[in-house]
C-alpha cells in the first residue's frame, strides 16, 4: 500500500518541486499518513482551515500549491509537518494541539474531490511579463530600493509554494504568515490581483530566476510625439489631477514627480494604475477607464516635466455664464405635487449626469446633464435650488420648482474644480455662490439666482511654513450660519479661509494657519466649528469660526476622509465626531464638545475597527440609531459592504454586503430620517435604499451609470449629518 502510495506521488509530483528544500517535508507527511480526527471540533478546525491551510492545501484538502490530498491526516501529522519547521509551513508554530485535533477532525470529514489541484510548473517567462504588469509598483527585484509599498523581493523566501500561497492568497498568508511586527512595516496587506493559480505558478518561478540575475530593471518609456504629449495632459488632468496635483506634488496621492516616477519606472507606474492599492488609488486600467494606451502613455508622461495650466480669468468666465431661464420666467411658487424637499440630487458620476429622485415614490423625476464627471452638488439656502459641481469647473443650477426640475443657468470659473456652496445667512438667502476652484489657484462669486460672474479672487500661494507653491486647490467649502461668510479650506498651502461676502468684492478676510493637505469637513453639531481633515498630514484639524482661529490638530491614522462628517450623541462621551481612513481600517470617534465636555474635546475616545480599509465616508441623521461607514476603495470584498455602528452601544453592530455590481459608497438619508440610500458604485450601478432604523432592503433602483453621491434637499440645506 505504501510502496504504492510513494509511486503514485512521485508520478504526480512534477520535477522542479523535487528539490530540497521541499521533498523532506512531503516523504515526510507522506510517512505520517495515519488515520483519524481524534477528538477535535471540526467546526473550529473548518474555521483555521479555511483561514489559512487553504492557501496551499486547495478549499477541500484535496492539494492546491502542495500539490496532494492532506484529508485525513492526523492531529500528530499536521503537526510533525510543521515542527519539521519545511519553511512552507514553519510559521504555523502558534498552533496548539487543540488546533491540531480541531484541523485533524475536520481533515477526516472535509469531501470533494482537489478542485484547485495544480499541474506542470510554471513558466518563468510569462511569470516576468506578469510581473512587470502587476507586480513592479510595490516590488523591486534585487536592486535594493523597493518602489516603497512591498518588500524587494531578493530575500523572498526559497519555499516555492510559500511564494505561491502569498501571491494568490495574500490576505490569508499576510495574517497568519507575518509577524506583527513585520506586517507594521507595509503600509498595507498586499490585495488579491485575481490573476490565478497559474499566474501564480510563473510569478513565483520568474521571482526566484530573477533572484540569481541581478536587479529587474524597468522598461523604457513610450516616446510621445506632440500629440500625444497633449492628449495625455488632458488624462492625465481628468484621471490622476485631483489627488496628485497638475505639477504632481501630491496631497490626497502621493508626489509623483518626474524623481519619483522615474523611481517607480514605466512597469511599476503602469501597475499602480491598472491595479491601483489598497491605499486608495483607484484601479483605473481594471475597471476599464484607462485603458493599456492610455496607462503606457501617462507611464511616459509622468517621466516628463509637467507642462504649465493655463490661467482662466474674468473675460472667460463671463463668456462661459448661460442664462438659460431668467428669474422672471421661473415660477413664484413649486410646480410639482411632489415633497421636492425630500428630493435627492443623484450623482451619475460618468455619465455626467444628475438625476432627481422623489424620496417619498423613490420615483427618477428627471435626468439633467452637467459638468464632466460631476462630483458634488450643494442647495440653496431656501433649498429651491441645487447647484452641481463638475470637475471641469462647470457649474449647473438646478431648478427644484419647476414642474420638471431643469437646468436654469451654468458657468465655469475653473477648470478643475470640487466644490461649491450657497451664502446662507440671514438676509443673504439664495443671494451668491462660491466655485472653489482645484485650478486656477483661485475662487469666483456668482450671483445665486443667475450665476452671473461677481468677482474672480486669486488665492494666496505661500503656504502656512513659508514656501511659495505653484498649486493651491480649493478643497471643502461649508457657509456659516451666524455670519455672512463661507469657510474655505485652501489644499496644499494648509490655511483655511473665511470670505466675507458682505463686503465688496468678496474678499478673503482672515487665512487661518492650521496643518497642510486640507481635504474635506463638515460642521460641528453647533455650526461654531469646522472640522476638517488634512489628509496626507493624517490629522484631523479644528477650526473656530467664532474667534477665526486655529483650535486644535490630532492625529487619527492613515488618510483620514470625513466627508461632511456624522454628529451624534454617544452615550459616555457626549457629543462627538469622527473620520474613517483611506489608508487603514479604523474609525476614530473624537469628543466634539467643548463647552459641555471639555474633557475629551478634540481627543479621539474610540477607535473602532472595519472589515476593509478604504472607507469614504460616513453619514448619519439625528433620527438614526446608526452612523453608517462604507469601505468602497477597498481591494477585498468589503468594498461591497457597509457597517452600521450602533450611537446607543459605541460598537460596530454589524457588517453586510449591500453592492452587487460594483462599490458600496456614499450615505444620504431622506428627510425624515427614516430611510437611507446608498450606491452600488458601477457602470451598471443602483441605489439601495435600506429602511433606517431596521437596515432591511426597502428598494433597489437599478440600472444606473455610475452613481456616486446623493443629497437630500432638507438635509443638505440645513446641514444634517
Ligand atoms: Fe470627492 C466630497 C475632493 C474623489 C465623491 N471630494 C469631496 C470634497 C472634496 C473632494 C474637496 C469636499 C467638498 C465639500 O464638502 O465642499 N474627491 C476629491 C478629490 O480630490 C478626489 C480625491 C480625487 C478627484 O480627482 O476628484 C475625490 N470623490 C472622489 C471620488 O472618487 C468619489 C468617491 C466619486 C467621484 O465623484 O468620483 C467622490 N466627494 C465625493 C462625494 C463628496 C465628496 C460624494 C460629498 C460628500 C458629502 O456627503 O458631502
Amino acid at each position: 500500500m505504501k510502496m504504492l502510495a510513494m509511486k503514485n506521488l512521485l508520478l504526480k509530483i512534477p520535477l522542479y518541486l523535487i528539490s530540497a528544500c521541499l521533498l523532506m517535508p512531503l516523504m515526510i507527511m507522506d510517512t505520517w499518513a495515519a488515520k483519524g480526527g481524534g477528538t477535535g471540533n471540526a467546526t473550529a478546525g473548518q474555521t483555521m482551515f479555511q483561514s489559512i491551510c487553504f492557501a496551499c492545501h486547495g478549499v477541500d484538502a484535496g492539494g492546491r500549491f502542495d500539490r496532494r490530498s492532506i484529508k485525513n491526516k492526523s492531529a500528530t501529522s499536521v503537526k510533525n509537518a510543521v515542527d519539521h519547521k519545511a519553511y512552507a509551513m514553519a510559521f504555523l508554530t502558534y498552533l496548539t494541539d487543540a488546533d491540531y485535533n480541531n484541523l485533524a477532525a475536520y481533515l477526516n470529514i472535509v469531501s470533494g474531490a482537489g478542485a484547485q489541484k495544480l499541474y506542470g510548473i510554471g513558466n518563468a517567462t510569462n511569470g516576468e511579463v506578469l510581473f512587470r504588469h502587476a507586480c513592479t509598483g510595490c516590488h523591486s527585484i534585487n536592486n535594493g530600493t523597493s518602489p516603497g509599498r512591498g518588500p524587494d523581493l531578493k530575500n523572498v523566501p526559497s519555499s516555492p509554494e510559500w511564494v505561491q500561497a502569498f501571491i494568490a492568497e495574500p490576505k490569508a498568508m499576510a495574517t497568519h504568515a507575518y509577524t506583527a511586527d513585520l506586517l507594521a512595516k507595509y503600509p498595507y496587506i498586499m490585495p488579491n490581483l485575481g490573476l490565478g493559480d497559474y499566474a501564480a505558478l510563473d510569478m513565483e518561478a520568474f521571482i526566484h530566476k530573477q533572484q540569481l540575475n541581478g536587479p529587474l530593471l524597468p522598461g523604457a518609456p513610450v516616446a510621445l510625439s506632440p500629440t500625444e504629449f497633449d492628449q495625455t495632459k488632458n488624462v492625465y488632468f481628468d484621471h490622476c489631477a485631483g489627488c496628485h496635483g497638475v505639477y504632481r506634488k501630491g496631497a490626497t496621492g502621493p508626489n509623483i514627480e518626474v524623481a519619483r516616477s522615474t523611481a517607480i519606472g514605466t512597469d511599476g507606474l503602469g501597475a499602480l494604475m491598472r491595479y491601483g492599492t489598497p491605499g486608495g488609488m483607484p484601479s483605473w486600467g481594471l475597471s476599464g477607464a484607462l485603458s493599456e494606451d492610455n496607462i503606457a502613455k501617462l507611464a511616459a508622461y509622468l517621466q516628463l516635466p509637467p507642462p504649465t495650466p493655463p490661467s482662466l480669468d474674468m473675460t472667460a468666465i463671463q463668456a462661459s455664464w448661460n442664462l438659460i431661464v431668467p428669474v422672471a420666467n421661473r415660477p413664484a411658487a413649486p410646480q410639482t405635487t411632489r415633497n421636492w424637499q425630500n428630493y435627492f440630487g443623484v450623482i451619475l458620476r460618468d455619465a455626467s449626469q444628475v438625476a432627481i429622485f422623489d424620496g417619498d415614490t423613490k420615483e427618477e423625476v428627471v435626468r439633467l446633464n452637467v459638468g464632466f464627471a460631476v462630483h458634488i452638488l450643494r442647495s440653496s439656502s431656501s433649498g429651491r435650488y441645487f447647484y452641481v459641481i463638475g470637475r471641469d469647473g462647470l457649474v449647473s443650477m438646478v431648478d427644484l420648482w419647476a414642474g420638471t426640475p431643469n437646468i436654469v443657468a451654468s458657468v465655469k470659473g475653473c477648470y478643475d474644480a470640487r466644490s461649491v456652496e450657497s451664502s446662507k445667512f440671514t438676509g443673504y438667502e439664495d443671494k451668491y455662490l462660491i466655485e472653489g476652484c482645484y485650478w486656477p489657484p483661485q475662487y469666483v462669486v456668482y450671483d445665486g439666482l443667475t450665476l452671473q460672474p461677481l468677482a474672480r479672487n486669486d488665492l494666496p500661494m505661500t503656504s502656512i511654513t513659508g514656501e511659495t507653491l505653484p498649486e493651491v486647490r480649493v478643497a471643502a467649502i461649508v457657509a456659516s450660519p451666524f455670519e455672512p461668510s463661507w469657510v474655505v479650506n485652501q489644499k496644499e498651502s494648509g490655511y483655511v479661509g473665511i470670505v466675507d461676502y458682505s463686503q465688496p468684492g468678496f474678499p478673503l478676510v482672515s487665512n487661518i494657519a492650521t496643518e497642510k493637505f486640507l481635504h474635506d469637513g463638515g460642521w460641528d453639531h453647533t455650526k461654531r466649528y469646522f472640522m476638517t481633515a488634512a489628509n496626507a498630514s493624517n490629522k484631523m484639524v479644528i477650526v473656530d469660526t467664532a474667534t477665526r482661529s486655529f483650535v486644535t490638530s490630532f492625529t487619527t491614522g492613515n488618510r483620514p476622509h470625513p466627508g461632511r462628517g456624522a454628529n451624534w450623541l454617544d452615550p459616555v462621551y457626549g457629543w462627538v465626531n469622527a473620520t474613517p481612513h483611506l489608508g487603514e481600517n479604523k474609525v476614530s470617534i473624537y469628543g466634539a464638545d467643548p463647552a459641555g465636555r471639555p474633557d475629551v474635546a478634540w481627543k479621539v475616545v474610540r477607535n473602532i475597527i472595519l472589515p476593509g480599509s478604504g472607507s469614504l465616508f460616513l453619514k448619519t441623521h439625528p433620527n438614526s440609531p446608526w452612523v453608517l461607514f462604507d469601505m468602497a476603495l477597498s481591494t477585498d470584498s468589503s468594498q461591497k459592504q457597509i457597517c452600521a455602528y450602533s450611537k446607543q452601544s459605541g460598537a460596530i453592530d454589524r457588517c453586510f454586503t449591500v453592492a452587487t455590481n460594483g462599490r458600496a459608497t456614499h450615505f444620504e438619508f431622506n428627510q425624515a430620517g427614516t430611510e437611507v440610500w446608498i450606491a452600488d458604485w458601477a457602470s451598471n450601478g443602483s441605489l439601495i435604499v435600506l429602511d433606517g432604523q431596521t437596515l432591511a432592503e426597502v428598494k433597489r433602483i437599478t440600472g444606473l451609470p455610475t452613481p456616486t453621491g446623493k443629497f437630500n434637499v432638507y438635509n443638505t440645506t440645513h446641514d444634517i449629518y
